[in-house]
């Protein structure tokens, strides 16, 4: 699920790519971390066998720019394609904003291309997700190989809900950033149209101590205190001084003084009998 922290004005989503064993997933992060700047990504874990097969999953945080004031984070996953790896796939998938499904273009796999988006589905319905709602894109890898299934075929195979599909050779990284580029696009819409994005612009710009990300659905936004002008017209935030502060108490009403009022009885019995005693 997107959260978004407010106080640090960040965004951040996560991004899963699926499909069958060998399709090229890995791959797709490898390029990325490759080719974008370092000041805007983060290590690549990738938790492999000796083989390159991907054992657990590869992990690659990114900063995506900013979109109306907030910083865009996306973690990108894998999940590992071989069949017995259920288990890591679906705890992978676990609160995925959207999905890449990497497919091997190659005709002889178009049986795992099928089973691997089956077994998307059914692992979704765990979480209660559906693979009709999620944002989704399709890549087709492995153009640059004999014997592959043209886009269409591959549209009618698998591409059911008409979603954007990108062709592609992720060992050369073409297709790679424009697949990329085309789920971020999506679930970032799908976040700010969903969740009536952007909050208010906050009118103070106190730094905030850090918070747990707010999860984004129900998305609060939260009235702005009022806040006082300084003289150039900018805003400060409130500041009370500690030694000032005093806790509020009731303030009672205070009693009249022992005597009073036996004395405003006396003066009333003097002046009713014409100032005499
Ligand atoms: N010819 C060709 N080879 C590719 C392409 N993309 C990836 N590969 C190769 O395919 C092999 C498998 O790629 P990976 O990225 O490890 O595949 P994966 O989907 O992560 O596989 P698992 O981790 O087992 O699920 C590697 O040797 C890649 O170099 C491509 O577009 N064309
Ligand atoms: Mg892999």
């Amino acid at each position: 699920m997107v959260s978004i922290n407010y106080a640090f004005r960040e965004i951040s989503c996560k991004i899963v790519y699926y499909g069958p064993g060998l399709s090229g997933k890995t791959t797709n992060l490898q390029w990325v971390h490759q080719k974008i700047p370092r000041e805007r990504r983060g290590e690549l874990i990738s938790l492999a066998t000796e083989k390159d097969r991907t054992l657990y999953f590869d992990f690659l945080p990114l900063d995506l720019g900013s979109i109306q004031g907030f910083t865009t984070k996306f973690q990108l996953y894998t999940v590992p394609g071989q069949v017995y790896y259920n288990a890591t796939r679906r705890l992978v998938l676990r609160g995925a904003d959207g999905i890449v499904f990497v497919a091997d273009s190659q005709r002889g796999n178009m049986r795992e291309n099928m089973e691997s988006l089956q077994n998307l589905g059914e692992n979704l319905t765990e979480y209660g997700y559906r693979l009709d709602d999620i944002p989704l894109v399709f890549q087709y890898n492995k153009r640059d190989l004999p014997d592959r299934a043209s886009a269409e075929e591959l549209n009618k195979l698998l591409n059911y809900r008409g979603v954007p599909f990108f062709e592609a050779e992720a060992n050369r990284g073409v297709g790679v950033f424009e697949t990329l580029k085309s789920i971020s696009k999506i679930v970032l819409e799908k976040t700010t149209h969903q969740d009536a994005m952007p909050p208010p612009e906050p009118t103070v710009p106190s730094p905030q101590p850090r918070q747990e990300p707010m999860q984004s659905r129900p998305i609060e936004t939260p009235n702005p205190p009022s806040v006082p002008r300084t003289p150039r017209g900018d805003y400060r935030p409130h500041r009370i001084s500690p030694l000032r502060f005093q806790p509020l108490r009731a303030v009672e009403p205070a009693k009249p003084a022992e005597g009073t009022k036996r004395r405003g009885f006396f003066l009333w019995r003097i002046f009713k009998r014409g100032g005499k005693r």
